[in-house]
């Protein structure tokens, strides 16, 4: 099955250039000159499928490095099972997944991960690989570890905040930390200094201050920045690379940024809705509407700035990689568990199929380039969690995980319009995008094209990743 695509414009971490890509089965096999007769043959009439990209852009498939579905949270489940979740990534141009499969205290890392392999395989339409949330540091799990490394789960997640339920002390996180260092596996670190945040949290209870709004102000910045500062410290001391999760506050990236300056392998992430959203939205929105918006990190404040630095922080290469964070729940029975009392509703955010999206629209707007859309979407998120060169890159021998996208179309974001999470309302509503995924190949097949869906629950393959390609 050979499948040809002409006329787009290929945009890659370093470059933008009219080339034709030539796919055989799940893998390219060519990138060449328009009209190239390098291979000898007329490549359109030999090929089974002819894709015309003409005037469209032809990128690497989305990389999303961080993702929960059906995630047991809150005394509740992420509404999205990694079939509607893989599915609903597809329509946003995004062709590979990272999940967190969760450790509960007493469970055995193996038998976690089995777990979740049990959840989405025979069930994904796209490729998918899983970190390993260490809900239980002792040293089984620590032993743990590098068995898991052997079969391709490479990273490790803690959590600072959530006491009593994911959260890690700090001699803990050290010896966490020591193992990943030995091992050369990656530490994804929930940066936020969570006993403090919760009595912030009972504090605002008690004076009735119950409504999503206080979710924020429960949770501010300086809890970030300390908790950052704490984990960078830590890795520094055990050498573990670090990775900091969906960064929200622009002083925990000076932290950041401060390490790495000094050499240090610390990396950050953020996602959309820290680049979009603002604390000063959800204090306007009525009623308990306000709840779409829950997330840890918390939105934060656009008087203060956050926002505008992130985006600069991505154009300097400060910020690696945006993912998603997705984790949706539903308003009705699950978002509506804390009506009255902001600290019982379900933490997270939907937005895995509009990453691509929201992204693109930065490039619209001049706060970021094409080639850096590709970088922190696709590219370096394929090298941070190894997966270099089979996924983020269109290159021979690569994956042939392809998307066309058309920076002249439009998609409007909401339920209704374009929205295929299985959630019953969007964070994303009344987004308006510049810009349109056309067509997505997942491994040679093309699963969404203009505006009807091909693909196949079972179609998408675990990833069995190396470690980290992507260290200073
Ligand atoms: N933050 C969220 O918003 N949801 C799930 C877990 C987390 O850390
Ligand atoms: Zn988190
Ligand atoms: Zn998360
Ligand atoms: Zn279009």
């Amino acid at each position: 099955m050979r499948t040809f695509i002409h006329g787009g414009t290929v945009v890659s971490a370093t470059g933008s250039q009219l080339l034709d890509v030539l796919i055989d089965d799940e893998t390219i096999v060519a990138v060449l000159q328009p009209g190239s007769t390098a291979l000898g043959a007329d490549l359109a009439a030999d090929a089974d499928t002819v894709i015309d990209a003409t005037g469209k852009y032809v990128i690497p498939g989305g990389v999303d490095g961080h993702t929960h579905m059906q995630l047991p949270f809150g005394g509740t489940e992420a509404s999205d099972t990694f079939e509607t979740g893989t599915r609903a990534a597809a329509w946003g141009g995004t062709t590979t997944i990272v999940d967190f499969a969760v450790q509960k205290p007493g469970e055995r890392v193996q038998d976690t991960l089995a777990q979740w392999h049990g959840k989405a395989a025979g069930r994904c339409a796209i490729d998918y690989g899983f970190h390993q949330i260490i809900g239980d540091v002792n040293d089984e799990s620590l032993k743990g570890m590098s068995e898991l490394v052997s079969e391709g789960v490479t990273s490790f997640k803690l959590f600072m905040a959530y006491p009593g339920v994911f959260y890690s002390d700090d001699g803990q996180i050290l010896r966490a930390m020591q193992s990943a260092g030995e091992l050369g596996a990656l530490m994804m670190m929930h940066a936020e200094n969570g006993i403090a945040i919760d009595v912030l949290v009972e504090q605002a209870l008690a004076r009735g201050d119950t409504s999503p709004y206080f979710h924020g102000t429960s949770r501010p910045w300086q809890m970030e920045e300390e908790a950052t500062h704490r984990a960078i410290m830590l890795a520094q001391l055990t050498g573990a690379p670090l990775y900091v999760v969906h960064v929200s506050a622009k002083q925990a990236m000076a932290q950041i940024v401060t390490a790495r300056d000094n050499g240090q392998n610390v990396f950050a992430e953020t996602c959309p809705q820290y680049l979009y959203l603002s604390l000063e939205e959800q204090l306007g929105a009525p009623g308990f509407e306000g709840a779409k918006w829950v997330c840890s990190t918390p939105l934060r404040s656009r008087a203060e700035g956050h926002q505008d630095e992130l985006w600069r922080f991505i154009r300097t290469g400060d910020v690696t990689a945006v993912s998603t964070d997705h984790c949706p729940f539903c308003m009705k029975d699950q978002k509506e568990l804390g009506v009255g009392d902001f600290s019982k509703i379900p933490n997270g955010i939907g937005g895995v199929e509009h990453r691509m999206d929201l992204l693109f629209q930065g490039v619209k707007d001049g706060r970021i380039s094409l080639e850096r859309w590709v970088e922190v979407c696709c590219t370096t998120p394929a090298r941070m969690f190894g997966m270099y060169p089979r996924k983020g890159v269109i290159s021979p021998g690569a994956d042939a995980d392809v998307v066309i996208y058309d920076p002249h179309g439009h998609t409007s974001i909401g339920l209704g319009k374009t929205h295929h999470m299985n959630m019953d309302h969007s964070a994303w509503e009344g987004f308006e995008i510049d810009g349109h995924v056309d067509t997505v190949l997942s491994r040679g097949r093309v699963i969404v094209d203009d505006g009807a869906y091909h693909g196949r629950a079972g179609h998408g393959r675990f990833i069995r990743r190396g470690l980290s390609q992507n260290l200073l």
